[in-house]
């Protein structure tokens, strides 16, 4: 396969302005039919007197150049697209292809899912639909009709205005949409089924009325009030924080099924994962409830961050995904507890984007080369990218941040543009000089910091040494330092900030309590001075940058740390850091055959936090979460799974024993009976608290906790409290009640899909010995598909990311198990197999006996045939 470049990037040597299709939707297949008003590019680099258009599995009916049919030797048809030889400067191309939407099973282009058609073109799938040019700095009006049966796809839609509607012979109709803006083709969709819609409106800043209309199946129309609340929340939330009005008079939103991604932002039409859109109070869990608000928001807001402005080429993606990832998680920060959402996308960063950059597939946020780009939807572009904007924002604060996103906006209007042109714009508006933080964007790898600090009681003087470096740089000569900022504080004994005076004509009164300093050296020195005793550091903030930092401090300091910082994040993490200290030397001792302790002053720390008045339930329901076995083998060098699991449980089961009393309490006062659900973040909290406060007790086999577990199990009025107890039973030896629920709970269930997908997940994540076999078994059950990704992710998945201990199974049946479904999905879809693959590629934190193990299954999987380009760039990455 081959490999593309950025460095090769050239313009498109021809344009197409206008973009006419007509489909005839049919059991059989799919007639498309394209008339495309094609010009050269008086910009492009090259000129070429032949026209190449992409294409991948579609079957020529006919073509013509200005209402003339090409005779053979016209035109030539491969692998890849299509070719017609010696074009004018200005043309119409007409094509009829033919497509069969009913047998695509990688889900991409336009395909069927259960009895409705649906697209999927981000990255590369329009070529799947007819020749074009498939690239997103190719924007272009469309129009599209569409027929097909009346009585089986009364509902036809596609992006933009319906503009005509009417019947046709034999019980057929069509209806004709119109899109406005010009867009490139990966932002087309259509949909055509037996759908219900549930209508809601927004009016506009400036007063102009939106409809907003959601289609779902007959099942699903009480699942859509959630999805269209998050909805008009997003479009305020876009007039208020970035002055961004919705520019359609129509917004829809579609479910369906069967879907590789989370939701796609299509102009007006956007298409979401059912697990990702659908929900009621008793079908799904708070954090769907969250999931939902935040992709909702994510999709919408990509009409100005993507869609407006779009990527010049696909090397950019963090242009729009990293953008647009920093406005949803400010939007759900505002919109429930900031600080709990900071520690969520931290924790998602440093566990799974920090073992990404320092893995086989590790590249920077704008990545330099690729073999296929559905590979880089990855946590580096996302997350990381989301990051940068992060960095961008905190440098420059609120109000100039937001005068760089108007004129980014503003300057770049319906173009296709790059990350530099974003930097620029930020630039511009700020007066900042961003040259040296672009390096962000393009080296992979986490920046590693190492902080010393010094006080000098007698000078009172406190001196902050930070240095950096960055593994994917090392040896490098041209080494040059990021631009990190840097977010700092000092606390005194009483935990109070301590006004931060850098040099001494500062003024006493005004000086801040918390700085962001422009760490910008390999090495740089900052002093504060009037400092009268000795302080302790409150170090980046906020996680102000995506850096691990070198942790420096005593268990005694965390403690203090964890009981009187006023940074709620950094409350949160050097509680984490205590934890995961005395869990790593617990796991010391285990491998060393020594006896087994757990530091008393964690099980005090703990006591302290739940007896707490003053603490916020939000922050507290976060902190009673023990780091998981992800992050702690992240933090290892080498990583000993059974150590780390057996270490980890006996802190929660000694907490459970030595807190039953706290823990039953705070079980008790956060337990509301008979109130309505609200997904209001306080009731979340509430309900996290309870919920682990049980599992923690139960866990460790206490009784009076399987009691409770059995009576929230049947008494539950939502699914939050409901999975919750079933969670807790089936992680507990209690074997009899584990099987009787799973077995009552599919009974009650099994007919709603994102329900059943909870249902798997909890089986194939226990801890318990044997759940492979488990796993195996529930893939012959009915309610496995190998063809739906929901189901795909909810069994093997979670198995293979979530049960570390079982996955990493020393008899190697675990990577066995898994390079078998990647072989099988390859065949079938490849985005999937190759997304799956990853714990495979993560060897390197573990001994050479596991990483030999996997090696021989990535070897396995790369001998076989016909192995797509998806799977194949991962794992021949990743072989040694
Ligand atoms: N649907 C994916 C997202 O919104 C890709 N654009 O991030
Ligand atoms: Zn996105």
């Amino acid at each position: 396969p081959r490999t593309i470049f950025l460095k090769d990037y050239q313009k498109p040597p021809f344009l197409i302005d206008e973009t006419v299709l007509h489909f005839d939707l049919n059991e059989q297949g799919a007639t498309v039919k394209s008339r495309l008003s094609v010009r050269r590019n008086p910009e492009a680099e090259l000129t070429t007197s032949d026209l190449t258009l992409d294409g991948v599995d579609l079957e020529l009916v006919s073509i013509a150049i200005d209402g003339v049919a090409l005779s053979e030797g016209q035109y030539a048809v491969t692998e890849e697209g299509l070719k017609v030889i010696g074009v004018a400067d200005t043309f119409l191309l007409e094509c009829e292809t033919l497509i069969k939407p009913q047998e695509i099973t990688c889900l991409e282009g336009l395909y069927k899912s259960s009895s409705m058609f649906c697209t999927q073109c981000e990255a590369e799938g329009f070529r799947r639909i007819t020749y074009y040019l498939d690239r997103p700095d190719v924007m272009s009006r469309f129009t599209t009709t569409i027929t097909a049966d009346k009585t089986l796809y009364p509902v036809l839609l596609s992006n933009g205005n319906e503009v005509e509607r009417g019947d046709l012979e034999s019980g057929r109709h069509f209806v004709r949409w119109e899109d406005p803006f010009r867009k490139p083709c990966y932002l087309f969709a259509l949909v055509a089924g037996d759908l219900l819609n549930i209508d809601d409106q927004y009016v506009t800043a400036s007063g102009r009325k939106v409809s907003l209309r959601m289609f779902v199946e007959p099942q699903n129309k009480d699942k859509c009030e959630h999805a269209l609340s998050s909805l008009k929340a997003s479009m305020k939330w876009d007039e208020d924080v970035y002055g961004r009005e919705y520019d359609l008079d129509i917004f829809m939103i579609v479910a369906v099924d069967d879907f590789n991604m989370g939701a796609m932002e299509n102009k007006g039409l956007n298409i979401f994962n059912s697990s990702c859109v659908l929900a009621k109070p008793d079908t799904a869990t708070d954090s769907t409830y969250q999931r939902i608000e935040a992709i909702v928001a994510h999709e919408y807001f990509h009409n100005w961050s993507g869609n407006r402005v779009t990527c010049r080429d696909w090397f950019q993606l963090s242009l729009k995904e990293g953008f647009t990832v920093f406005r949803d998680a400010e939007f759900s920060a505002d919109m429930n507890s900031r600080t709990v959402k900071r520690i969520e996308d931290v924790n998602l960063l440093r566990t799974a984007q920090f073992a990404e950059d320092s893995g086989p597939m590790s590249h920077p946020v704008r990545p330099s080369s690729f073999i296929e780009i559905s590979n880089f939807y990855t946590l580096t572009i996302y997350e990381k990218g989301a990051e940068v904007v992060g960095m961008i924002h905190r440098l420059l604060g609120e109000e100039l941040f937001r005068k760089g996103s108007d004129l980014y906006f503003e300057r770049h209007d319906g173009q296709a543009v790059t990350t530099d042109d974003f930097v620029q714009a930020m630039q511009d508006a700020s007066g900042k000089d961003l040259t040296q933080f672009k390096r962000w964007y393009d080296i992979a790898g986490t920046p590693v910091i190492d902080v010393d600090y010094q006080y000098d009681e007698q000078a009172q003087l406190f001196t902050l040494t930070l240095s950096q470096s960055c593994p994917s740089t090392e040896g490098d000569a041209d080494e040059k330092p990021f631009h990190i900022p840097f977010t700092f504080a000092l606390l005194d004994s009483n935990g109070c900030n301590i006004p931060l005076i850098q040099n001494d004509d500062a003024v006493f009164a005004n000086a801040p309590t918390e700085l962001v300093l422009d760490f910008v050296e390999t090495e740089q020195t900052f002093k504060f001075q009037h400092i009268e005793k000795e302080p302790v550091p409150s170090l980046l903030r906020g996680f102000s940058a995506p850096v691990k930092v070198k942790n420096t401090f005593s268990r005694d300091q965390l403690l203090f740390l964890m009981m009187n910082e006023t940074d709620g994040f950094n409350r949160w993490d050097a509680g984490q850091r205590l934890s995961a200290d005395i869990i790593q030397s617990i796991a010391e001792d285990y491998m060393h055959g020594r006896a087994l302790n757990v530091d008393a002053r964690l099980v005090n720390a703990y006591r302290g936090l739940l007896v707490s008045k003053s603490i916020d339930k939000a922050l507290l329901s976060k902190m009673l979460m023990l780091p998981t076995e992800s992050y702690l083998i992240e933090l290892a060098d080498e990583a000993n799974i059974e150590a780390i699991h057996h270490a980890r449980n006996l802190v929660r089961d000694t907490l459970a024993e030595k807190l039953k009393i706290e823990l039953l309490r705070c079980y008790q006062e956060n337990t509301d009976v008979g109130a309505a659900y609200s997904a209001d973040f306080n009731s979340i909290a509430r309900r996290s608290l309870k919920n682990s406060a049980l599992n923690i007790l139960l866990s460790a086999g206490d009784s009076d906790a399987l009691v409770l577990a059995e009576k929230q199990f049947v008494s539950a009025t939502n699914m939050t409290d409901e999975s919750a107890a079933l969670i807790a039973l089936v992680n507990s030896d209690f074997v009899s009640q584990r099987e009787s629920a799973l077995n009552t709970f599919y009974a009650k269930w099994k007919a709603d899909p994102q329900v059943v997908e909870q249902w798997l997940s909890i089986q194939c994540t226990s801890a318990k010995s044997g759940t492979l076999e488990a796993v195996k078994r529930l893939m012959t059950h009915e309610a496995f598909d190998i063809k739906n990704p929901n189901k795909v992710r909810s069994v093997i998945g979670a198995f293979c990311n979530h049960n570390l201990i079982n996955f990493h199974n020393l008899s190697g049946e675990g990577y066995q198990f898994l390079a078998d479904n990647v072989i099988k999905l390859n065949k079938l879809n490849p985005q999937i197999a190759s997304r799956l693959v990853t714990p495979l590629t993560r060897g390197k934190k573990f001994n050479q006996e596991r990483q030999a193990l996997m090696q021989a299954q990535l070897h396995r999987i790369l001998s076989e045939e016909n192995l797509s380009k998806d799977v194949y760039e991962v794992v021949s990455k990743s072989i040694k």
